[in-house]
């Protein structure tokens, strides 16, 4: 029998806006919100998140966005202001973020706003408590939200609960760096079943588990508490048919030939939240290297990157911002012509259109992340290229290059090794980009995102059977 699913995740698969008083709710296209869309729109389920900074709004405009969310199978938690600044932007984006992504020296000297955090938490649980019919599967996902299977398993002591990380775990050492760390991991605890991307992030859980709990948990499960916890790896997949679908689009495949217009100069493109984990920095000054190491190259290649602005409430973020400004600057000046840019850099996003364009179009993508859970940019890459033809070059720091195993890996804090990369992609004979874009592309059909949740409901509901592949 196929049971309910309740969502739990920090934002709603909705974007709400306000206009004259009126809200209005579309539903997002994310990754995320088409893979779930199976499993809590049509089957009756529910998913609760909070739907982003409404301005304020009266009790019956609150009523009208309510109705409006219903209709989407989605219930609201709403944040503060003060808990935006606190739990959203400071602890969740500017501590743990961070931390979760190796960076200790991104952390403010004192943190604070635990309290919050935990209250916050408690709210997701009780709207989820309030929602809850017996024999349902709650689904938790996310570093926002680590103390929401911890406290649900107080209000609900019977229920299902599944947790995933969409980030790395880090490696304990780091992990320990959190003064509230023990907390932390007894929050994820509360579950049933905690799933992540890869085997290494799992290892650094169950490692964290053994040094600070003193527990003894095997590769695949953990008993705390009396409870029998299942540690599942499960990395994420994408709509692999709807990017391939797109990707071969006539309305796409005129925007690669406007891209395309000069047959004589190739394409490198990188796409990211502007973001630290991201690699933008290091990515630019490869690309300054391989220009200064293979002079052939000028005017003949060009580097498209997209930064999507992300978190500018948090000051890491806008001083990231500066310094790829500088960067992007810096490299222009010294290397451009009256004729030719090297950067083509954009701050803003851009239309899916675009984006999948922007794929096809590329000869080589970079994706450099010193740190990511995944990836799923490298992933849609893959997906769009039903011409079978672009190199990806991927960092060995990205989840997705577990999987991934066919795209040039990289080292990302090697610079020059990087800058090396990005010319024997632009110099790889056909046969060879072919041969590994198939294989690429076969790793992304069949474990697209349809499997992903597939895999993760399944061992949810399997009652602590076992799922691994
Ligand atoms: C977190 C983890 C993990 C980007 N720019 C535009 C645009 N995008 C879309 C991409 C992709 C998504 O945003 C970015 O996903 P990523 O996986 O690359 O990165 P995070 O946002 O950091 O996601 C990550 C993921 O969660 C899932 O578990 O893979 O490691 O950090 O889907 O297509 N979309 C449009 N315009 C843009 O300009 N339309």
């Amino acid at each position: 029998m196929k049971r309910r699913v309740i969502i739990v995740s920090m934002r709603l698969p909705v974007t709400v806006t306000v206009e004259h008083g009126r809200p209005t709710v579309r539903p997002s296209v994310g990754g995320l919100a088409t893979g779930l869309r199976s499993v809590y729109a049509e089957d009756d389920g529910v998913w609760i998140g909070w739907p982003g900074r409404v301005e304020e709004l009266d009790a019956a405009e609150e009523r009208t966005l309510r109705e409006h969310l219903a209709a989407l199978h989605t219930v609201p938690v709403y944040l503060t202001a003060h808990e935006t600044t606190v739990f959203y932007e400071g602890i969740a984006n500017g501590v743990l973020w961070p931390v979760f992504h190796d960076r200790l020296d991104q952390l403010p000297l004192r943190v604070h706003g635990w309290d919050v955090y935990e209250q916050v938490n408690a709210r997701f649980a009780d709207t989820v408590a309030r929602h809850y019919h017996p024999g349902d599967l709650i689904w938790v996902h996310d570093y926002q939200l680590l103390r929401v299977p911890a406290i649900l398993r107080e209000l609900l002591p019977e229920a299902r609960i599944g947790f995933f990380l969409h980030i790395p775990f880090p490696n304990p050492e780091i992990f320990f760096a959190l003064p509230s760390r023990e907390w932390l991991l007894r929050g994820m605890l509360g579950a049933d079943l905690i799933g992540f991307h890869t085997w290494r992030f799992r290892g650094h859980f169950t490692a964290a588990m053994r040094r600070l709990l003193h527990l003894q948990p095997e590769r695949e499960e953990a008993m705390y508490e009396g409870r029998r916890i299942q540690l599942g790896v499960f990395p994420m997949g994408i709509d692999a048919a709807g990017y391939a679908e797109r990707g071969a689009s006539p309305r796409v495949l005129a925007e690669v030939a406007r891209l395309r217009s000069d047959r004589d100069v190739r394409f490198l493109v990188g796409v990211d939240r502007l973001d630290y984990s991201k690699g933008i920095e290091r990515r630019l000054l490869a690309f300054e290297r391989l220009l200064q190491t293979h002079p052939e190259w000028s005017t003949r290649v060009r580097l498209v990157q997209i930064a999507v602005p992300s978190r500018a409430g948090v000051s890491a973020y806008r001083r990231l911002r500066e310094r790829v400004d500088g960067l992007v600057g810096r490299i222009n000046g010294a290397f451009g012509t009256p004729r030719w840019t090297p950067i083509h850099y954009m701050y803003r996003s851009v239309s899916d259109d675009l984006l999948v364009a922007l794929y096809r179009a590329a000869d080589v993508m970079v994706v450099t992340p010193v740190r990511d859970g995944m990836n799923l940019v490298a992933k849609e890459f893959a997906a769009s290229r039903t011409d079978e033809d672009g190199v990806l070059v991927l960092s060995e720091f990205a989840g997705a290059a577990e999987e991934l195993t066919d795209a040039l890996l990289v080292n990302p804090y090697d610079v020059d090794g990087t800058a090396e990369a990005m010319h024997r992609a632009l110099v790889m004979p056909r046969e060879e980009r072919h041969a590994r874009m198939r294989a690429l592309r076969r790793v992304v059909q069949t474990n697209d995102v349809a499997r992903w949740v597939e895999r993760f409901i399944g061992a949810l509901a399997a009652n602590g059977a076992s799922e691994e592949r």
